[in-house]
């Protein structure tokens, strides 16, 4: 077979700084695959960035991952399932597994003439949406929810850190008392910080994402016992079975799923049967991507099992241009997914091209 598998680094400044527990992101630095074969183009993007905060993954093990041991592995463009069973000795990298994975998903469906999202099955058409506010001065947070409740936005979740909390999230609910809240804290808190947690539980927050250790299940089942506000797990939900793990031990009520932490859509489905079985609640997360990432996202949210609003902001919020010619528009607080086979963006080429720091072909 004479399949082609290329790359691009691109690097699009983000319109508003992004401010986190772990740092500041200015911009989405973001690996986008290229998958050609016999007139099918096919699309994913690593989720990882340039620094391992989030996760240990970056830019540099992703690609070392892909070059070294997953790009063999789809030469004869095997289903999702099957790559990711050949990929299963590998441990962890599942954010470079995930690129791969996704390739295949938008190639598949592509080859069989159909959109994503129904591809995957179960759709409901549309994805329910919440938008991420980062950390911001003082003085621009009460604008931005005010923008973002006008928006139509089904959920606004705020960033904190250690020290910061009760400053932003009583700012937001003395003028926003009805709005659906939420709060991530992406993993700045540790048990002894308990007082300061139980205290979170007077904003009548709809969760409290990841406060705990990125990879700590145990401490969150204490913390969930000695708080009112539901816990939302983020960073500790590695795969199925920490999913499911985590609803054995009572550690969580509800999962945000993302795609590139999980390994992919496959693993992602599983999740969210995992979570429906134990009668949790989910949600598709975002790590800023780019339009082709969000393509993905955006078809995973409209699956059925996913019954919470996301963060799956319209291309808009995130770049001023993004690299797809095509983008999602957000009414009443939902977004559909593109009806065209596959992901269904329309890659701007010429803009990927400009604003790429690096290219190249891997050799499959
Ligand atoms: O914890 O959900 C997170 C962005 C980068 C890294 C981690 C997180 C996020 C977001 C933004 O919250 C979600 C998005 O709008 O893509
Ligand atoms: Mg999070």
């Amino acid at each position: 077979m004479t399949s082609k598998l290329s790359y691009n680094l691109v690097k699009l400044p983000l319109i508003t700084p992004f401010t986190t527990s772990f740092g500041t992101q200015l911009d989405r630095v973001a690996y986008v695959f290229t998958l050609e074969n016999e007139g099918i183009t096919a699309y994913s993007e690593s989720t990882t960035d340039v620094d391992p905060f989030y996760s240990y993954e970056d830019n540099i093990t992703a690609m070392h991952m892909i070059k070294d041991y997953f790009s063999k592995e789809i030469s004869d463009l095997p289903t999702p399932a099957a790559f990711m069973e050949r990929v299963e000795h590998i441990k962890g990298h599942n954010m470079a597994k995930a690129a791969l994975e996704m390739l295949l998903w938008d190639y598949h469906s592509k080859s069989s003439g159909i959109s994503l999202h129904k591809y995957l099955g179960k759709s409901k058409g549309y994805a329910d949406v919440g938008i991420s506010i980062g950390m911001l001065e003082d003085d621009k947070l009460v604008p931005t929810i005010m923008n973002a409740v006008n928006k139509g936005y089904k959920r606004i979740k705020l960033k904190i850190s250690r020290g910061k909390e009760a400053r932003i999230l009583s700012a937001a609910r003395l003028s926003f008392p009805d709005i659906v809240l939420s709060t991530d804290a992406n993993c700045d808190y540790r048990l002894e910080d308990l007082e300061m947690l139980k205290s979170l539980d007077q904003y009548n927050l709809a969760y409290l994402e990841q406060p705990l250790g990125h990879d700590d299940i145990v401490d969150h089942a204490s913390l969930r016992q000695s708080m009112s506000t539901p816990l939302c797990l983020d960073e500790a939900i590695t795969s199925p079975d920490l999913a499911r793990e985590a609803f054995q031990i009572d550690a969580v009520d509800i999962v945000n799923i993302k795609p590139g932490r999980v390994g992919g859509l496959l693993n992602s489905l599983k999740i969210a049967e995992i979570v429906h079985n134990y009668g949790g609640h989910c949600w598709v997360g975002g790590m800023l991507e780019t339009g082709v990432g969000r393509a993905f996202n955006i078809a995973l949210a409209s699956n059925q099992l996913v019954d919470l609003p996301g963060d799956t902001s319209p291309n808009e919020k995130y770049f001023s241009k993004d690299i797809v010619r095509n983008v999602f528009k957000m009414e009443k607080g939902t977004i559909s997914p593109f009806e065209s086979p596959g992901i269904g963006v329309i890659v701007d080429t010429e803009y990927l091209s400009m604003m790429s720091t690096a290219k190249g072909e891997i050799p499959i």
